[in-house]
């Protein structure tokens, strides 16, 4: 009984979430902006692709990075760096971000202010799966030293996304290939875009934006 018990609140926390997070997608809609969840594996490279999307989108849009960790305001002090206005949410031991904590930061902020949103999600592949966030695309980062089974063993957080984004492509050689993982991510959905980025060297990272639907104008 205590069991049951426990299952039927848990799944109340995904409806209140779920209603959240569909208020927020309509809210994005309706105002025009763009939304977007970066999730992926710890140390994947998250924050080094937000640093580099920032840096290349900042002189034409203006752009909000919410940042979500366990501790620490260190991720969102490096995005800052890059011209995007950042806010760090930190769960305390929270595996995710989920709609409420969103919503609560866009209440403090004007949206109007604003062209485009993204959050980087805890880093981790399990839970902030099951936490939509009312983006309108989700994106899930793993990076080439993470092994060749690291897809296969988490396909839900690849099922709920659009991009799967496969990062350090730059030290690809004997020990690390990407191969696998790309035939992996693209096996999962037939529609999944998969993008092979260096982070480092900045490869990879202007197909990443115009997968997200975003124009970028050219340099002069
Ligand atoms: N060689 C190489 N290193 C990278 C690349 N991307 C990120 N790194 C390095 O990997 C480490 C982790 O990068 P982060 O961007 O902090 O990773 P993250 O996914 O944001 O990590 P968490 O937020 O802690 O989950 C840093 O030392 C980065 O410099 C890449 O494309 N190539
Ligand atoms: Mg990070």
């Amino acid at each position: 009984m205590v069991e049951n018990k426990q299952i039927s609140v848990k799944k109340k926390a995904y409806v209140v979430n779920d209603a959240i997070a569909e208020k927020i997608r309509n809210t994005m809609k309706t105002k025009n902006k763009r939304f977007f969840n970066v999730m992926g594996s710890i140390g994947a490279g998250k924050t080094l692709i937000l640093e580099r999307i920032a840096k290349r989108l900042s002189p034409y849009y203006k752009v909000f990075v919410i940042n979500g960790d366990v501790a620490t305001t260190i991720d969102a002090d490096r995005i800052a760096k890059s011209g995007a206005t950042t806010v760090q949410i930190n769960t305390g031991g929270g595996c995710h971000l989920s709609a409420s904590l969103i919503q609560k930061e866009f209440d403090k902020i004007n949206i109007d202010d604003y062209d485009i949103f993204i959050t980087e999600n805890v880093g981790n592949l399990i839970c902030p799966a099951a936490w939509d966030v009312g983006a309108e695309k989700n994106i899930v980062v793993v990076s080439i030293t993470e092994g060749e089974y690291v897809i296969k063993k988490h396909p839900i957080i690849f099922k709920g996304a659009q991009i799967a984004v496969i990062n350090k492509c730059d030290i690809e050689g004997e020990d690390f290939d990407s191969k696998t993982l790309v035939e992996d991510a693209s096996k999962i959905k037939s529609d999944m875009k998969v993008i092979c980025t260096s982070a480092k060297t900045k490869q990879g990272i202007d197909d990443l934006i115009t997968a997200l639907g975003i124009d970028i104008p050219k340099r002069e």
